[in-house]
């Protein structure tokens, strides 16, 4: 049997923001969440007991990576995925959709799945729904998405419809094949719809509608402007079932967390605040500074005031300055962990104010503050 289950603790007046507790085989999660990404079986630089300490609750890996390398077979080999990179907690894995459209060469569609060049060897693969539920129960994840298909931005309204009809039909057969394999998993249904307002209803209605615990929007952040990534938000949460939780895929930043609870998201998951933080991009409360800037030189405070990760801990800003200035290795642990610190402490005061009931205030405040990144 599954241990999953959800229950909503807290809901803003104001908003669709809601707080919620999230109970899985690993653990439980509570909700707003960031879910640092661990594409390969590791978020970069960091190890699991880093990421505890930093705040982190579940992660992310990648069907797409780790069918490639090291394979799933030999990931089940060593018990799974939490015993083979020693993560005890939960784990959320990706179906391979997005990523053999973003990095796969030579991908080829057809109604059974798609047949795609890897972006390591050249060698060829095929990603079926069926397939895809087999290697997540090989990875042993606690929460797995089926196979999808993320339109490209900007497409043909006739794309996007043909793009979410064939997700609909391989989520039903996920659906199906899921039963063959693993009870203490947990499938995510995953809502598409590219920027067609009534498509994006109908998938929330379709896939909301079938019996899939909990719901994950694709095909967002993939380059439109926010401003219709939010337009859309507010298409789909409204035909979302309210006891499910809602997982938004790939997104984002600071500021896309705060907006994107205020619309009804539950959980996040984005490579941005760990991939900044290995270019440099720390996150503060008045928005992203880089510390290789040389006005960080001379400072001998932490990296931002108030700060309690290991990093603004133990570190100045200065020290940290020198450390990427020089390109040394414990730079990349140093700026990752105050990164990944810094979303999840955002997550955690986004519930906080959800049960206060003060989070527009909360949300309004953050974003008068917070100036964003111009990329
Ligand atoms: N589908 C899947 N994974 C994803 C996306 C999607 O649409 C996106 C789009 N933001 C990120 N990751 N399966
Ligand atoms: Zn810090």
């Amino acid at each position: 049997m599954s241990s999953f289950h959800f229950t909503i603790d807290a809901e803003c007046p104001d908003s669709w923001a809601r707080a919620g507790t999230i109970s899985t085989p690993h653990g439980t999660i509570l909700t707003p969440i960031f879910m640092p990404v661990g594409t390969q079986a590791t978020v970069k630089s960091v190890s699991p007991e880093e990421l505890r300490a930093a705040g982190a609750q579940i992660i992310l890996a990648n069907t797409y990576h780790l069918m490639l390398r090291p394979g799933s077979s030999l990931v089940a080999e060593f018990g799974g995925l939490h015993s083979f990179m020693h993560w005890d907690g939960p784990i959320l894995t990706d179906s391979g959709g997005f990523q053999v459209w973003s990095l796969g060469h030579l991908r080829k569609l057809n109604e059974d799945g798609v047949t795609f060049k890897s972006h390591l060897d050249g060698s060829y693969h095929i990603l079926t729904p069926e397939r895809v539920m087999e290697i997540e129960a090989e990875l042993g994840s606690d929460i797995i998405l089926p196979l999808d298909i993320c339109a490209p931005y900007p497409c043909s309204p006739l794309e996007a419809r043909k793009a979410m009809e064939n997700t609909h039909r391989w989520e039903e057969r996920a659906l199906i094949a899921k039963e063959r394999h693993r009870p203490e998993q947990t499938l995510f249904g995953i809502v598409q719809g590219a920027f067609e307002p009534e498509l994006r209803r109908e998938s929330a209605r379709v896939i909301g509608n079938m019996p899939f615990p909990g719901l994950s929007i694709g095909g967002l952040s993939v380059g439109e402007p926010k401003a219709q990534m939010w337009e859309m938000l507010r298409h789909v949460t409204p035909e979302l079932p309210r006891d499910k939780p809602r997982h938004l895929l790939g997104v984002g930043s600071p500021e896309d967390m705060v907006m994107g609870v205020g619309l009804g998201m539950d959980m996040f998951d984005c490579v941005l605040p760990t991939r900044v933080a290995r270019h440099g991009g720390l996150f503060t409360a008045t928005g992203r500074v880089n510390i290789k800037s040389s006005r960080f030189r001379t400072v001998r405070g932490p990296i931002e005031e108030g700060c309690d990760c290991y990093t603004c801990r133990n570190y100045s800003a200065g020290y940290v300055h020198h450390l990427i200035r020089a390109e040394e290795q414990l730079y990349y642990r140093l700026g990752t962990i105050h990164n990944v610190h810094f979303m999840l402490r955002l997550a955690a005061q986004l519930r906080a104010a959800i049960q206060a009931g003060t989070y527009t205030q909360f949300r309004d405040e953050f974003l008068a503050r917070y100036v964003p990144a111009s990329e």
